[in-house]
């Protein structure tokens, strides 16, 4: 009688253990942007959308070298690049354009680390508006500058309304990972960005665009790694639309 007891307590014990394992939230690494090289800052929007996802966000911190953000994404189940400045085009052999183009040298190094450690490491990226860009970049791509002179348009790329609602529209390629997410071949989106994706990686697939046919979404063209990058901002949507959530839940899914 005794021996069966403690079986039965052995059982227990091995099976909640394993439950609660399995229960246990994926941690995600969310990119800041800084307020000098001291002080990182981000965007409440970003975190609480991926506490509302059933993730746990973790604030990269700033590094000293590539070795430092390789050994923190490794214990990472995912990593979040967001919005912030202009990319230098210098990382993808240009020089600055006009007086337009506001940089962020020491973002631009802490992203790109960041962005390469999450591709050797091959965790999910969920990478939004500058961090869509800066992926792209890191992939081999090239970006307009200045999207209102290079690609000059109807649709203003930074909206003046507030960022929680959509002001133009985009078509989402049948089948694409965004349109298994949202159900959609058409959706209404947020917009506030200066560049744009000029020449695509030949590591992504494109997925959607906007009607004058500025890059909105793509993914990883190659199997294997879980990569949606969005130039609009859903982290501002999914604030006064549920429907959002399903984007980043997506995420935090692939990240388990
Ligand atoms: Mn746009």
């Amino acid at each position: 009688m005794r021996t069966l007891k403690l079986v039965f307590l052995v059982i227990l014990t091995i099976s909640s253990s394993v439950f609660a394992e399995a229960r246990k939230k994926p941690l995600i690494g969310v990119a800041p942007g800084y307020n000098g090289s001291m002080v990182s800052t981000i965007g409440r929007a970003y975190t609480d959308a991926i506490i509302r996802s059933g993730g746990i966000p973790f604030i990269l911190p700033q590094v000293n070298n590539p070795a430092e953000a390789e050994e923190i994404v490794g214990r990472l189940d995912g990593v979040m690049l967001t919005g912030g400045a202009d990319l230098d085009p210098a990382h993808y052999g240009e020089s600055i354009l006009n007086a337009t183009v506001e940089i962020d040298a020491h973002r631009d190094t802490m992203d790109i680390y960041y962005a390469e450690a999450a591709l050797s490491k091959g965790v999910p990226i969920l990478a939004i508006c500058r961090g869509e860009q800066i992926l792209n970049v890191v992939l081999g791509g090239s970006l307009y500058q200045d999207l209102p002179t290079q690609k000059p348009s109807g649709i203003a790329h930074r909206q003046k309304t507030d960022s929680r609602f959509p002001t133009h529209s985009i078509t989402v390629e049948e089948g694409s990972l965004l349109n298994k997410i949202m159900g959609e071949t058409s959706l209404m989106v947020n917009t506030s960005h200066h560049q744009a994706v000029k020449t695509p990686s030949d590591m992504i697939k494109v997925i959607a665009y906007s009607p004058d046919g500025v890059v909105e979404a793509y993914q990883s063209a190659i199997k294997g790694q879980w990569i949606l990058a969005v130039q609009f901002h859903p982290e501002q949507l999914v604030r006064a639309d549920d429907n959002w959530l399903a984007l980043f839940k997506a995420f935090v899914k692939a990240c388990r």
